[in-house]
């Protein structure tokens, strides 16, 4: 059977018009085959020109989560090895999950087009409407204790930041713990679960929720959130290539640091650390000034008070992100 990745890699290679007759050469199938390839991705929105006697010519390639556009740009490792690409789904952390129970190896992806009950944390919603953004899961099977993964979420944010800044050239920031932020609005949100006993980690799942195409946020939104192409005059990287640019760079980061700790960098970028926050944990609220981030991921808070407490979880408020005052 022909496969899809290589003629689409054979057509990106080439700046010329590639023969039929070559191209069904190199592919080891007929040229009525190569004619009904070109054919079907034409109706994927892949802009293909053929001219009679010169052949085939990739003029753009649409901005889509398939499995074929995402394996043509993913560096060969583990993450995104296993990789379930879907048009819509009530959320990729749920299908991970699914797929986590049946036996889905370390490292596997799952990615959407569309998320109908995309989650936020504690039973929030994450707006994710289709073509608009990248939604996906990185499902991982740590040999951890439940206590040891404090590194993760932030190693993820880091990620993030790394591959935005990568692609875009925009200054990418992380608020405490792991909210990745243009300016003062959010770009990317991450949902952290873990399936575990006392004794040990079943497995993570690591949503993650990047804003790309969206030019307009609904009106409760319009204040906290922000997607790369309102953020930038140039034309947004394809999406396919900022998700693998993610892949990687948690990969890398994973591999190095593990679950329990994290790099310098993700102090250097956190925007908390500075300023005046205020903590909701417990239904208690506590103001005082960010401090630091300490080792186990923690962010140190100096009150009036109470001296200078280690906020493990809890919703944070910091001046002047997402509009609000503390
Ligand atoms: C998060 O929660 O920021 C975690 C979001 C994780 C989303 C990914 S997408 C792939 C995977 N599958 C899922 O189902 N989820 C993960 P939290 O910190 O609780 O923020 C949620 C709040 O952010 C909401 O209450 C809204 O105020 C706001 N929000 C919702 N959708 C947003 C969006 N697209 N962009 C920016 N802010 C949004």
């Amino acid at each position: 059977m022909l496969q899809t990745e290589e003629l689409l890699q054979l057509l990106r290679a080439s700046e010329q018009f590639l023969s039929g007759e070559e191209l069904s050469r190199k592919l080891g199938v007929t040229r009525t085959a190569i004619w009904k390839k070109i054919e079907q991705l034409r109706t994927e929105g892949y802009e293909i020109e053929s001219i009679t006697r010169k052949g085939y010519r990739l003029r753009k390639a649409p901005d889509i989560l398939t499995e074929t556009e995402i394996r043509i740009h993913l560096t060969p490792g583990t993450f995104g090895a296993s990789l379930t690409a879907l048009q819509t789904v009530d959320s990729t952390n749920n299908e991970a999950r699914r797929l986590a129970e049946k036996g889905a190896p370390h490292g596997s992806v799952v990615v959407s087009e569309e998320q109908t009950g995309g989650k936020g944390r504690l039973g929030r919603q994450w707006v994710s409407p289709p073509g608009s953004g990248i939604w996906f899961s990185v499902l991982l099977r740590p040999q951890a204790l439940p206590e040891e993964i404090t590194g993760i979420t932030l190693l993820s944010a880091v990620a993030v930041c790394r591959a935005i800044r990568k692609k875009t050239g925009l200054d990418a920031k992380i608020k405490w713990p792991n909210d990745v932020v243009i300016g003062t609005k959010k770009v990317c949100g991450i949902l952290t679960e873990l399936s575990a006993e006392w004794e040990r980690v079943h497995y993570l799942i690591v949503g993650i929720g990047v804003n790309v195409n969206q030019s307009a946020f609904p009106p409760e939104l319009s204040e906290r959130a922000t997607s790369l192409s309102l953020e930038t005059d140039r034309p947004v990287v394809e999406r396919a290539v900022l998700l693998c640019t993610i892949l990687e760079e948690f990969e890398r980061l994973y591999k190095q640091y593990g679950v329990s700790s994290f790099p310098e960098e993700y102090r250097a970028n956190c925007i908390t650390v500075g300023r005046a926050v205020s903590l909701t944990r417990a239904g208690k609220n506590i103001k005082g000034f960010a401090s630091g981030v300490r080792d186990d991921g923690a962010l140190l808070i100096q009150t009036e008070n109470e001296g200078t407490i280690a906020a493990t979880s809890g919703e944070v408020v910091v001046q002047g992100i997402y509009g609000q005052a503390i």
